[in-house]
């Protein structure tokens, strides 16, 4: 899909006059047809934010029941075709495919169709860190927020990470951070970050998006009309075909940018040292990674080193992202929940195993979102003494390892991998699946895990 939402306004001089440009957007909005898709936490934002520009707003969703706390007219069920059809602009909500056919074909008719991330691109007025990729996106975006805090910035983090981008702009803010999905990037055209990140690309969605090209091409939007980049120069899917601006940040050696000696620990800017591995709580190298695109984000935007680094020391990383939640017996109990792709539970092990002097066992499965396990078979092979997996697509992580066992759920694997394990080594949930095939979310599924580690002692 291919198309440049007119909100009304020309592009060009949309960036030259943006604030006389806001007031004919808001006219514009004014008494427009406007149809919201998806009564959860961004589209409920949408109508509040549409009904306070003056449009007439009307909501779908697909659900038999919901109460919905505006005054709004709503449908439910299957979405209205005719409806669909008469609207002047769809907000559709990132949980929401625009291949269902009903939406499918009103882009197809030239309807304008946007998601929240698009609304608040046109009334932002603030600078913008926007960041993608397939992992490492929240533990960024909450590590640049903090290193902005620390510089005294009056800082605030929303979209994907769970606070509606719309309601960051009622702030009085000096820079916003923005979480971006590929679903939200998909129906966004004119955001207009200062730095835009795509952190790196492995399969993730394909359940939505039909292939990893797709995929990838939704993630690069970020890119469009930002300022500038900064690039994972190792990873070739994550880098736009140009960019005006940029700092790269990587494994490999680079004379300029962000880079990491292996033999010292150490993160390098520009060939010199940044930050000792040893003096941060975050540890494996995804995490020194995380750290250095954190720190060229927040460079970019104008925040000092001192700053940076002193954010960079004090972050211990996020809840369910390979955090230890019990020790027992020399036994080390790994909660890597969020880890709902291959590429992050390959990150974790590669991050973890190097400090495990005993085995490694690992708890993994679930809803796999159509991916292809096969990169997993060789770090399962060197890394992983016993798998044990769950879920819908745990039989499909199984084949891949010769020590492996299914069991029925998360308090049998914990149990399961307790009958294995002696002091020395470690056990680590990382499902490398998304968890709704058998638990609400994913923090549900790695409180139940923590749950079921401590009932052992
Ligand atoms: N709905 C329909 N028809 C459909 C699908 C959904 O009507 O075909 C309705 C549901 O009945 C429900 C509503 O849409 O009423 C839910 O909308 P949503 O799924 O877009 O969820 P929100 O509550 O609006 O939350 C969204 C993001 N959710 C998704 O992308 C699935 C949240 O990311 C985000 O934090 C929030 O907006 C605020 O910006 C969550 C997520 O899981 C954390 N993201 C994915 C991920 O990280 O992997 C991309
Ligand atoms: P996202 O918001 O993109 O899902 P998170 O920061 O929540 O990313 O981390 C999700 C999972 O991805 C964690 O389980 C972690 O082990 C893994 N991870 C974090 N950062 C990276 C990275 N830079 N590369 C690969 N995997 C990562």
């Amino acid at each position: 899909m291919d198309y440049f939402v007119d909100l009304g306004v020309d592009w060009i001089s949309y960036i030259e006059v943006k604030v006389e440009i806001r007031t004919v957007l808001d006219l514009t909005l004014a008494n427009k047809n406007v149809i919201v898709i998806g009564m959860g936490l961004s589209g409920q934002s949408c109508i509040q934010f549409l009904l306070a520009k003056g449009a007439n707003v009307v909501a779908m969703d697909s659900r038999e029941e919901l109460s919905l706390r505006y005054q709004v007219p709503i449908y439910l069920g299957p979405f209205d075709q005719a409806r669909l059809m008469a609207a002047d602009l769809i907000v559709v909500s990132p949980g929401v495919d625009l291949n269902t056919p009903e939406i499918d074909a009103a882009i197809k008719a030239g309807k304008k169709v946007v998601g929240d991330i698009e609304l608040f691109a046109h009334f932002n007025r603030v600078p913008v860190i926007a960041i993608t990729g397939s992992n490492g996106k929240t533990t960024v975006t909450h590590l640049v927020t903090e290193m902005c805090k620390q510089a005294g910035k009056k800082v605030f983090m929303g979209g994907n990470v769970g606070i509606p981008a719309l309601e960051l702009l009622e702030k009085d803010a000096d820079i916003i951070v923005l979480e971006l999905s590929s679903f939200q990037l998909e129906t966004t055209f004119s955001l207009c970050a200062d730095v835009a990140t795509v952190l790196n690309i492995s399969e993730d969605h394909l359940d939505r998006h039909g292939s990893l090209e797709n995929y990838r091409q939704a993630k690069l939007r970020i890119f469009n009309q930002a300022k500038h980049a900064v690039l994972n120069r190792d990873d070739q899917l994550a880098l736009p075909a140009q960019a005006h601006k940029t700092t790269s940040f990587g494994l490999s050696n680079s004379q300029t940018g962000f880079s990491w000696d292996s033999a010292n620990s150490t993160i390098l800017l520009d060939q010199t040292v940044f930050l000792q591995s040893d003096d941060c709580l975050l540890s494996g190298q995804h995490n020194m990674l995380n750290i250095q695109a954190a720190a060229a984000l927040a460079m970019a935007v104008g925040v000092d080193q001192q700053s940076i680094k002193t954010a960079a020391k004090q972050f211990g990383g996020l809840p369910h992202r390979c955090e230890t939640v019990a020790l027992i017996d020399g036994v080390r109990w790994v909660n890597d929940s969020k880890a709902t792709n291959v590429g992050a539970t390959l990150a974790a092990l590669e991050g973890l195993r190097p400090k495990v002097t005993g085995k490694l066992i690992l708890i993994a499965g679930g809803d796999g979102k159509n991916a292809d396990f096969s990169p997993l078979a060789k770090c399962l092979d060197e890394s992983v003494e016993h798998l044990i997996t769950l879920g819908k697509d745990g039989e499909k992580i199984a084949k891949l390892s010769k020590q492996s066992q299914r069991v029925a759920d998360l308090t049998q694997a914990v149990s399961q991998a307790a009958k294995f394990a002696e002091s020395g080594d470690l056990v680590l949930l990382s499902p490398a699946c998304a968890s709704l095939d058998m638990f609400a979310n994913y923090q549900q599924r790695g409180e139940q895990f923590a749950i079921a580690v401590k009932a052992l002692r």
